[in-house]
């Protein structure tokens, strides 16, 4: 068949149409009654931002794959998809450009539909929310009101940084330097007080369910371990030495996971806001000017770690609780958190490198009590503190005994020795976990259905009064939160006694949001925040799949949630996702101009000269630099944008590419030679099925004996159809992708040998090859393949058809390995064909070098073979 007959695949012909066809026929929008076996993919809901990036291509296509798959496979599935619509960045258009959040963010999810849209996923639209419509966070105002009652809701006093110029308060991450992010205003420490959901209460449970989590990344599952952190330890309590400390100071209460190096301790510190410090600098003014220094340095675990250690010297001692003539200096000390543990520590510096930073900065001594197991008696401790397993040194009664032992030693004998009426030490769990506190001033998020009365203090708002809906007219010419100075939103009488009362103006982080949007898809319109027999039936989600970056807080978040919902009746499970992947970036290189600043790809041209890359500037000609690959974002400008790619090659090329590149947890580098290969993957497939079309379209040709091994090409696509399959249900998108090349090679090769027409025999093994080429190919490019299957002469829509099935007798291998034993134990094995005769078997068996050397010359006693099993030679 010559070219001119085969036109190309016109992919922005194509795609259109069968959208539009799998629009009209619903054939995505799932029936909860449908009595087949229900399967949940979910990939992690965007932040309305206004633009489909490479990351969601990368993202929303395998989650597609996963669904288009389980759906052929016969299943009911829901794969819905949202919007994570409140946040900051609306906020700051609202500033920047005048308009109003909840224009920019609708008018961002208009067009961010219509993106996803051409890229043809399988996505039930009836189910579509935005977290920001009154509708879903009315419901989540609902969940609070109960989480409240059910006691899974505190509120608190917090330290938070506060930007003084933009008047908020600003997580971690935006203090950078100790300044806001925005403002450049050096940041203070203030005390707020805040709602918390008391997610701490849950750290056991939380921790211990890790492992049940089979379906998820160890990675992520370590991850999760760490953040929670659970320390084994001890609370031991110290004696304030008399007269050294103010008033009512008698005792220190500290956290420790080493009682074992006990002996080691050379100082003691507290944290900056410790009572014992803030009662000490009363009398003391430089002290207190250092505990002012302290409070500026941010609140972040990663500042105080970065930090120079620093401490302040008190007058207070402390004595030891072994050795009552032993008395250590106590410091106030900036790395020693408040919220940790007691906020006050034994310092030991042989034993933790904080600690002997801090002793070497201020002459302390140090004294190794743990020594290498294989290090001499001397051991001692020069610039690195030793942290590892070994044998107790310099410590008493513990000399010679494990840290392990120590510990225990230690706990025996401080649980049963008495201080101030109480054992002088308990063993304690301690969790790095710490409640979530959900308050931010800001507008655009979920309103607190709180009322604040001076008579009856936090009265909750009515159920029969939710929503409490954001109040449309605000104005943010002004700094701090526009709910705080609307004229009249806030002021309400109280539910419970009618005086004049506050509403809170604080809204929801919006985390809170996230950790619930996947059981609102599965009654996304209930008038409660969820149907628990809806969510029943379809939770948890089979697969969830999203970035690495959510790994920690989101997923944590939503298993609290998770069961916090279960104990208040919305949910009945604990577990939200059943199976989690957490996908690779899509990276790009990097390019920047003679006087350094980035390019956007489109902007350069790229030549290669024997090998030799190089690249100039698109309209100046100037040469450019090439630098690292790193992650696709807009400050490097190292970007590609996917409506591009999708007007020029279609939404199935930008699919093909972005799974078929490299494993699916890993990074894949974009690159235009990539795109291309993908492209011309397309067509392949493409002119494979109009070739083999024409061949099945033609009259059979019964003269001539068969010319391809058709039972070969049988088999190869059944071998295709298992690995295919295989691999999209354990998300190996790239493997998936290799077994569907190797089958167009084979159905390839086959359609050139056969020419125009084939026999009765060719015509069938062609036919059922060419399809299950189209069929596999089908969750990956389903626009083409949904042609390709119209071009066979099919009627049925490709997504509306069953996958096929694997016949396993065709796969049964042809050879087979047998095991050989010389007296019962194994010496070796040998490779024969599938039910080979016993003399090939007996040949293969004796020519084998161990059997050889064991028989030496003599003939065996006995052969015994358990065909196509095992060979057991006596001797
Ligand atoms: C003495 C000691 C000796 C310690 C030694 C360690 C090694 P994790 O494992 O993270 O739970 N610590 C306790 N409370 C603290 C606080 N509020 N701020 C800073 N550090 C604190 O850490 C527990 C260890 O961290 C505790 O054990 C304590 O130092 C310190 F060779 O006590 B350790
Ligand atoms: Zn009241």
């Amino acid at each position: 068949m010559s070219e001119q007959d085969i036109e190309r695949y016109n992919p922005r012909e194509m795609e259109p149409h069968w959208q539009s066809v799998w629009a009209e026929r619903d054939t995505f929008v799932i029936d909860n009654n449908d009595p087949r076996e229900k399967y949940y993919v979910l990939e992690m809901f965007p932040y309305p931002s206004g633009n489909i990036h490479v990351g969601h291509v990368r993202n929303y296509a395998m989650g597609d794959v996963v669904a288009r798959y389980h759906r052929a496979r016969g299943k009911n599935v829901l794969h819905p998809m949202g919007w994570d619509a409140f946040g900051l960045p609306a906020e700051n258009a609202a500033k920047q450009k005048g308009v109003h959040p909840a224009e920019w963010t609708y008018a961002n999810i208009a067009a961010m539909r219509d993106q996803l849209k051409l890229m043809g996923l399988s996505l039930d639209w009836t189910r579509e929310l935005a977290t920001c419509d009154p509708d879903y966070y009315g419901q989540q105002q609902k969940l609070f009101l109960d989480f409240l009652e059910a006691g899974f809701v505190r509120r608190k006093k917090s330290k938070v940084n506060w930007d003084p110029v933009d008047e908020t308060v600003l997580a971690n991450e935006q203090v950078i330097d100790g300044r806001g992010w925005r403002s450049g205003a050096e940041v203070e420490q203030k005390e707020l007080t805040q709602w918390f959901f008391t997610i701490s209460d849950f750290a056991e449970d939380l921790l211990d369910s890790i492992d049940t989590l089979d379906g998820w990344p160890d990675k992520v599952r370590l991850m999760q371990r760490n953040w929670i952190g659970r320390s084994e330890g001890m609370l031991i309590r110290w004696e304030i030495v008399e007269g050294t400390a103010p008033e009512g100071h008698t005792a220190l209460d500290v956290f420790t996971t080493r009682p074992d190096t006990l002996f080691g301790a050379s100082f003691m510190a507290v944290a900056a806001d410790h009572p014992l410090a803030r009662a000490a600098a009363k009398a003391d003014p430089e002290l207190s000017a250092f505990i002012d220094k302290c409070r500026r340095m941010g609140t972040s675990v990663a500042a105080l770690e970065t930090a120079e250690k620093e401490g302040y010297k008190t007058a207070i001692h402390v004595k030891h609780p072994f050795d009552p003539e032993w008395e250590l200096p106590l410091y106030v000390a900036n790395f020693v958190l408040m919220d940790y543990g007691t906020g006050a520590i034994f310092g030991c510096p042989s034993g933790d490198q904080r600690d002997l930073d801090f002793a070497r900065k201020y002459d302390l001594p140090v004294t190794a009590v743990v020594k290498p197991e294989d290090a001499d008696d001397d051991f001692t401790i020069t610039d690195t503190a030793y942290v590892g397993d070994g044998v107790m040194i310099n410590s008493q009664f513990l000399d010679g005994l494990s840290p392990k032992d120590a510990f225990d030693e230690v706990a025996r004998r401080l649980e049963n020795a008495q201080f101030e009426g109480k054992p002088q030490g308990e063993r304690r769990v301690n969790y790095r976990l710490r409640d979530w506190g959900i308050s931010r001033q800001r507008y655009w998020g979920c309103p607190i259905p709180i009322i604040h009365c001076d008579n009856c203090g936090t009265v909750p708002v009515s159920e029969t009064d939710l929503p409490v809906k954001l109040p449309e007219d605000v104005t943010f010419d002004r700094p701090g939160n526009p709910l705080d100075h609307h004229p009249t939103w806030k002021h309400v009488s109280c539910p419970s006694c009618g005086a004049d009362a506050l509403r809170e103006t604080d809204t929801m982080d919006t985390f809170v949001d996230s950790s619930w949007y996947f059981a609102r898809f599965t009654a996304p319109k209930a008038a409660s925040p969820t149907e628990p027999a809806m969510a029943t039936d379809w939770l948890p989600v089979d697969q969830y799949i999203g970035g690495i970056e959510h790994a920690i807080l989101h997923l944590l978040y939503s298993r609290f949630f998770t069961r916090a919902m279960h104990r208040t009746g919305h949910l009945k499970l604990d577990e939200p996702f059943k199976g989690l992947f957490t996908q690779g970036m899509v990276t790009h290189e990097t390019y920047k101009d003679k006087a350094g600043e980035w390019l956007f790809p489109e902007d350069v041209v790229l030549a290669n000269d024997a090998g030799k890359r190089s690249a100039t500037h698109a309209k100046t000609g100037e040469p450019v630099s090439i630098g690292s690959i790193e992650k696709m974002s807009k400050s490097k400008r190292n970007v590609v944008a996917p409506e591009d790619i999708v007007k020029t090659y279609g939404a199935d090329t930008a699919r093909w590419f972005v799974l078929s590149d490299s494993p699916p947890e890993r990074d894949v580098q974009w690159t235009d030679a990539g795109i291309e290969g993908a492209w011309r993957f397309a067509q392949r497939l493409w002119r494979l099925t109009a070739e083999a079309a024409a061949i099945l379209d033609a009259p059979q040709r019964d003269a001539g004996e068969t010319r391809i091994d058709t039972a070969a090409l049988v088999r190869e696509a059944h071998r295709a159809t298992r690995e295919v399959g295989k691999a999209i249900e354990t998300i190996r998108f790239n493997v998936a992708v290799a077994n569907i090349y190797e089958l167009a090679n084979t159905v390839g090769k086959a359609i050139s040998t056969l020419g125009d027409a084939a026999n009765g025999e060719e015509r069938q093994a062609l036919s059922s090859a060419i399809r299950r080429l189209v069929m596999l190919a089908g969750p990956f490019v389903p626009h083409l393949a949904e042609t390709c299957w119209r071009r066979l002469g099919e009627e049925a829509l490709l997504a509306e058809t069953k996958w096929p099935e694997v016949d396993e007798a065709l796969l049964v291998e042809d050879t087979v390995t047998l095991p050989v034993q010389v007296n019962g134990k194994r010496r070796g094995e040998i490779a024969v064909a599938r039910g080979a005769p016993q003399a090939d078997i007996e040949a293969a068996t004796l020519s084998l070098d161990a059997v050889q050397r064991m028989l030496e010359g003599r003939a065996p006693k006995k052969l015994i073979i358990v065909p196509d099993r095992i060979v057991n030679v006596v001797i």
